[in-house]
């Protein structure tokens, strides 16, 4: 403890000096970093109380106390007095409003303050002047401290304070798809914090240090293992192991919740059914949770996905997800527990010849006939599109179709379809655009927030969830930039008002400090993410073009077609997009009260940005913005990649204002991404450019004037292969350096002016082998690496396609270069081509 206080002052003191505030963080910090304040601004503080009281003893308040206690240190470099009763001098005083009652009867009859909501307040008390932290619950006043902590951290004045913030929802949830094995479904960063070998770790550590960040942006709730159930999570012996995840949430207000099969009591209990209306079941499931809460008093309760994408359900049975949901919602209701019921329920053998089959339609058939058939204690959790996570969709329909029935949106922090950590897409404005979406459910508007919230048909439960899948990795979600995400989730769970400009600036702020240049970068960086991320993954809402079968990844434009799985585009020779119309398509847009299917019906009123969601149309169809559909798709495509190359260069303008290890990684990050934007965009304008025949206006798709193929040079053990799918490699192929070779070479002679240029090696890294590269320019080596990255793929393709940039090249006409590859296991050193621009380009 000395020595963090020494590290501490040190830094303080040398911040305070002038010097720049640069320490090395790994990311775990968060946004929650309690760095030290500039001086200027620590000076803001220097009326704040020296003392703290709490008022009520509980593991929440604890926690309460020693975090503002942490988080004064940190920033202000002060160490609060901890005081037993009200002192005679100035305090912030810690405690729920009952606690307030005889000291400040004013407050507490004003304070109208509902679950976990928060008063900061500057009061006197017995005539002192006092901070008070209060909340009708210990949960709110925790997150009443860390409300106050995010002040300080942001510079923003505490003195005097009037504050009352109160959650919009009470269901603020997050989801963890970790399997017991200690993987995770969808996740990016490293393996699960809960599990490892089919048990629950014995360190918990990282688990506690996860609640803490969840409650410091209100989240209540977590759900701790993959929605696709191992039913050994309900088993008797399995019981005591959640209960230690329990007990290292309490403190932080967390409720454990899991996910659950419906099948368990056929597969764990013995029972030769799991048929939701035989009262045998009724009972497995009874007594399953009166001994779960007598371990666990605060089980928030359970997730169920059940009929969907092979998970037995009630369907087993000829039952509804009604029957299902009630059978266990009764079990619970007792202990006040939750089921959440998910609505991604949905047949993924559907017959794609037939054209008016429509996976989107799922939701809102299976469970709109239902609406007033689910228990009070069921909320049905439904994706915030009716699809899957697209990077474009529109709002479920199924929002607006339960009216009798408590609902959850679901969002997912974990970018499965939107970069999966590797590309920057700050999520937010398209959960913001999904939130304030008016469903015109009423006369009123009924934006999509206040329907959840429960707040349009009144229902007393609802609210938000989120995947988000946190692994071991130091910085959590691999991408320092992604927990953004997790920070925006939090905010607009508990304000969805809140608009994404603030969201970035403040998570900006508590991450990196406070530096205005720092600031105004990276939240302008974030902000931008996701359009550009769009612009060249999916086209005016056809989905994200990737490979829907395998890692949803990289690029596969086809491999959403002619299968069961739904997540079709119909893009042919003459045009492309689902006919969705009840004219002539699958009547999917019927789903959407009357104004909503009025104007995706037709043509002239569904956005562009939705167009190929509703409407097929041929590639020269003409788009409100004036350019036809396939100039769209090139434009979009090209822009979106310059724009993804200058994040690269917005970045390097902070160098030297951040820690050099978040600046690093982050860097890395971004030029990954920036190269592999051009491996999409070139595998998404082939495609196009090959199937509708129309060439790109501006000349680009298709010529590619600086590259050398790698299967055009002069070859020694390489030898050319085809990529499949062709467009992910430039013209369709790359060479391999297989065994028996143990060594290959690619030279060509370069036949450019002579001066500086930068050269592009797009190689392929696989997650099977570590190729070694190098290049050599007249038998000077100019650079060597190795293909030792993660990516998600065992083969050449669009997942593995990789850019390594050689700066500060002098070549001359006749100057011979080579690239050597090293193969390693069952990765070839494949290589696809070379590109060489001028320096610096133009
Ligand atoms: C946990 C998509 C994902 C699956 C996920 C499923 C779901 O299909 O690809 O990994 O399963 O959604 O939300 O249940």
């Amino acid at each position: 403890m000395r020595r963090f206080l020494h590290i501490t002052i040190c830094v303080a003191l040398l911040c305070g000096l002038g010097a720049r505030c640069v320490r090395a963080e790994t990311g775990a910090d968060a946004w929650l970093r309690y760095a030290p304040l500039d001086k200027s601004v620590a000076e803001k503080f220097s009326a704040l109380p020296e003392s703290v009281v709490v008022l009520g003893d509980s593991p929440i308040l604890n926690s309460a106390n020693a975090e503002l206690i942490r988080g004064i240190r940190g920033m202000l470099v002060r160490t609060l007095r901890e005081e037993k009763n009200l002192p005679r001098e100035s305090a912030i005083v810690l405690g729920p409003l009952s606690a307030l009652r005889a000291d400040s009867p004013k407050l507490f009859e004003q304070a109208d303050l509902h679950e976990d909501g928060f008063l900061l307040a500057t009061e006197k008390l017995h005539g002192i002047d006092c901070l008070i932290v209060t909340g009708t619950t210990d949960r709110g006043v925790l997150y009443g401290v860390f409300a106050l902590l995010s002040r300080i951290a942001r510079g923003e004045s505490v003195s005097p304070l009037h504050e009352k913030q109160q959650p919009y929802a009470p269901i603020r949830w997050v989801d963890q798809w970790d399997n017991l094995d200690g993987r995770i479904e969808r996740g990016y960063a490293g393996p699960s914090i809960f599990f490892e070998n089919g048990n629950v770790r014995a360190d918990l550590t990282r688990v506690g240090e996860y609640a803490r960040l969840l409650a410091s942006i209100g989240i209540n709730g977590c759900a701790i293992n993959n929605v696709n159930a191992n039913p050994r999570v309900l088993e008797d012996s399995f019981l005591p192991q959640l209960a230690r995840v329990a007990d290292v949430f309490r403190p932080w207000g967390v409720r454990l919740s899991i996910s659950v099969d419906l099948s368990s009591p056929k597969v764990i209990g013995g029972l030769d059914t799991f048929d939701p209306a035989d009262p045998r079941v009724a009972e497995w499931w009874r007594k399953k949770f009166d001994d779960i809460y007598r371990q666990i008093p605060d089980f928030a309760g359970v997730v169920v996905k059940a009929d969907s994408e092979g998970r037995l359900g009630p369907a087993t049975y000829g039952r509804t997800p009604a029957d299902a949901a009630n059978v266990i919602a009764r079990a619970l209701a007792p202990h006040h527990g939750i089921v959440f019921y998910r609505a991604f329920v949905y047949n993924h053998h559907l017959d794609w010849t037939n054209p008016k089959n429509d996976r989107a339609k799922a939701a809102y058939d299976n469970f709109h006939p239902l609406d007033g058939k689910f228990g009070g204690n069921v909320i049905i959790q439904i994706k915030h599109g009716p699809i899957d996570f697209q990077v474009r969709e529109p709002v479920s329909p199924l929002f607006s179709g339960l009216e009798k029935t408590n609902e959850a949106i679901e969002l997912q922090v974990t970018q499965e379809y939107t970069g999966q950590q590797r590309h920057l897409c700050f999520l937010p404005p398209m959960w913001k655009e999904v939130l304030d979406f008016d469903m015109h459910a009423g006369e009123r508007p009924t934006p999509v927030k206040d329907i959840v919230a429960g707040k349009t048909f009144h229902r007393p439960m609802g609210g938000f969830v989120a995947v988000v899948n946190v692994g071991m990795d130091a910085n959590w979600l691999g991408h320092p930039l992604a927990m953004a995400n997790l920070y925006g989730y939090g905010r607009l769970a508990w304000n969805p008002n809140l608009d994404s400009k603030t969201i970035a600036e403040e998570w900006t702020r508590l991450s990196f400090g406070n530096d205005p240049a720092v600031v105004q970068t990276i939240s302008g960086m974030l902000r931008a993410s996701w359009p550009i991320y769009e612009s060249y993954t999916g086209p005016l809402g056809a989905g994200t073009l990737t490979d829907i079968l395998g890692s949803h990844f990289g690029p596969g434009v086809e491999s959403s077609e002619r299968n069961g799985w739904g997540q079709w585009h119909r893009a042919d020779h003459d045009g492309i997009g689902m006919d969705r119309t009840a004219a002539t398509g699958t009547g999917y847009v019927d789903q959407y009260s009357a104004p909503l299917a009025k104007k995706y019906e037709s043509l002239k009123t569904t956005p562009d940005e939705l167009l190929l969601f509703f409407h097929h149309v041929r590639y020269t169809y003409v788009l409100h913005s004036g350019k036809t559909v396939i100039q769209h798709i090139y434009d979009s495509h090209y822009e979106g990649a310059e724009q993804a190359a200058n994040l690269v260069q917005q970045w390097k303008s902070l160098k030297g204002r951040l820690d050099e290890e978040r600046y690093a990684e982050v860097l890395n990050r971004l030029e990954f991404q920036a190269g592999h934007a051009i491996v999409w965009r070139d595998a998404v304008c082939n495609w196009f450019l090959q199937i509708s025949g129309i060439p790109d206006k501006l000349g680009r798709a298709g010529h590619y004037p600086d590259r050398i193929e790698a299967e055009a040079m002069q070859l020694q053990g390489y030898v050319p292969f085809e990529v499949v799918p062709r467009e992910t490699a430039s013209g369709g192929k790359a060479i391999e350096c297989a065994p028996p070779a143990r060594e290959c070479s690619a030279a060509f002679r370069f036949d450019g002016a002579a001066g500086q240029y930068e050269m592009d090696v797009e190689y392929f890294d696989q997650n099977n082998g570590k190729s070694k590269f190098r290049v050599l320019v007249d038998e000077r080596i100019v650079d060597e690496w190795a293909a030792d990255d993660h990516l998600p793929a065992a083969k050449p393709g669009g997942d593995s396609s990789t850019r390594r940039r050689i700066i500060g090249l002098a070549l001359r006409p006749g100057d011979n270069i080579r690239i050597e590859g090293v193969p390693d296991g069952a990765e070839h050193a494949a290589v696809d081509y070379i590109e060489i621009l001028p320096s610096p380009r133009p």
